[in-house]
């Protein structure tokens, strides 16, 4: 049988080695045991379970595609994998590896000086500090050219940031936070720089969104800075990191793990799904036993099939030659489409069933609306694809 069970019906097994997959039943172990009995009640009550941090950091998952520094330095296929997996559990977990290794710490090891690299990664891919990533603002989303938070430097050296960040996963929670700042006029990408700030710095307030109907088992924040004074140290120096390529450097990274991560929640709405077809009887016969739920398994898994190919293809070609801002852009547009699609449709063939927590798909479906919108919007993605094509870039009224 396929390790990726029995969604797998074109053979998808045969294109991992033997090591990637005893490494995604790693992960799989980890989530049946630690995330999977617990994640209804964390999810109900809207807590992120701190608790498991140290044991991802035994298994190598916090900054796994990174090398050195105590990071597990994993192929990107291994860390689509690992992401799929926990995926499986919930978006919210997966989102903390993300946030953690291919935001916060890969602006550090892309863009970081050594002392910052030799401060922050060990710690962090322990799981003995958390990091969060603060590009977003309450005002600049789709477009984080026109930030308004400022880093002015003064007479002293020193950087003094003001401003708010919205959306921040993890920000209440973490040791420190990746600033990106504008230090030039506002409104011009090129002037864009990131911060290395300690959350216990004084004028760093983080606050957790509240109410949310998506992401409940993780933390979304808003972060204002006020007046927050670090040393000249404290920017990331590296030229890689001057204007907004720095930022976008790490979302690549972070979308890429997103394309293979959101095929973990589809396979799980369907293994539910599927389970569940075989032993709810109605009218006589298991659901599976009817025209109509065959022909909806089948679709979903035909969908599900493809979405693998793509990831495995583009982890594939991250691996080899590397990848292209299209390339993650086409992953994550359309794997997100068919995850949500697919935790839909196995949320409606459970029936009532499906609309609580004793069940996956609603759950999924749910988180996916976070996950669909977070790292670049279907019509940031479609533009992104569209500029390729065309050469002509769409993104403003006025491009
Ligand atoms: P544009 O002129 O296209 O580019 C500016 C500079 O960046 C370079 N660049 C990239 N470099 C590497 N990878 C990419 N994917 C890149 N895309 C662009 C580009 O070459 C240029 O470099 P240079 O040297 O010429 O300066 O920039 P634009 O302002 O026109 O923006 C284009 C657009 C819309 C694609 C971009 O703004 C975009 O991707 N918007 C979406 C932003 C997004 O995904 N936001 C999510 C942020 S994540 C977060 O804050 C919290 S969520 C995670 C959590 O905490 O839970």
């Amino acid at each position: 049988e396929s390790f990726l069970g029995p969604v797998d019906q074109i053979n998808l097994d045969a294109l991992f080695s033997d090591e990637e997959k005893a490494l995604a039943l790693k992960v799989r172990s980890f989530v049946d045991e630690t995330i999977r009995p617990n994640i209804a009640e964390w999810y109900d009550n809207a807590v992120f379970p701190t608790e498991i941090i140290p044991e991802m950091g035994k298994l190598g998952l916090l900054g796994m595609h990174l090398k050195g520094y105590g990071c597990a330095g994993r192929s990107a296929v291994e860390y689509g994998l690992a992401a799929q997996e926990l995926e499986a559990g919930d978006s919210g977990l997966r989102t903390f590896v993300s946030v953690q290794g291919s935001l916060a710490m890969s602006a550090i090891y892309k863009h970081g000086s050594e002392e910052q690299k030799q401060e922050w990664l060990p710690e962090m891919a322990a799981g003995r500090a958390m990091g969060c990533f603060g590009l977003t603002e309450p005002t600049a989303g789709s477009d984080p050219a026109s930030m308004t938070t400022v880093a002015r430097q003064d007479a002293s050296g020193d950087w003094i940031l003001n401003g708010k960040k919205r959306w921040i996963g993890l920000a209440t929670l973490a040791n420190v936070a990746i600033i990106w700042a504008q230090t030039g006029e506002i409104g011009g990408g090129r002037g864009v720089r990131g911060f290395v700030v300690p959350t216990d710095t004084p004028g760093f307030e983080a606050v957790a969104i509240t109410q949310k109907m998506s992401m409940r088992a993780s933390v979304q924040c808003e972060i204002t800075l006020t007046d927050v004074r670090l040393p000249a140290s404290a920017i990331l120096p590296a030229d890689s990191a001057i204007g907004l390529k720095g930022p976008f450097q790490c979302l690549n990274e972070a979308r890429y793990g997103i394309i293979w991560g959101v095929m973990g929640a589809a396979r799980d709405s369907f293994n539910e799904v599927l389970r569940y077809a075989g032993e709810r009887t109605q009218f006589g016969n298991p659901l599976g036993a009817y025209q109509i739920t065959q022909t909806k398994l089948a679709d979903m898994a035909v969908a599900i099939n493809k979405g693998y190919l793509l990831a495995h293809q583009i982890g594939r070609q991250k691996d080899s030659s590397g990848t292209t801002p299209p390339m993650i852009s086409v992953g994550k547009l359309d794997n997100c489409r068919v995850a949500i699609e697919e935790a839909r449709n196995a949320r409606e063939m459970l029936g009532g069933n499906g609309i609580t927590l004793d069940y996956s798909p609603l759950r999924h479906a749910n988180n996916l609306e976070s996950v669909r919108t977070y790292e670049g919007t279907d019509e940031v993605h479609q533009l992104t694809i569209g500029r390729a094509l065309t050469g002509i870039g769409a993104f403003a009224a006025t491009e």
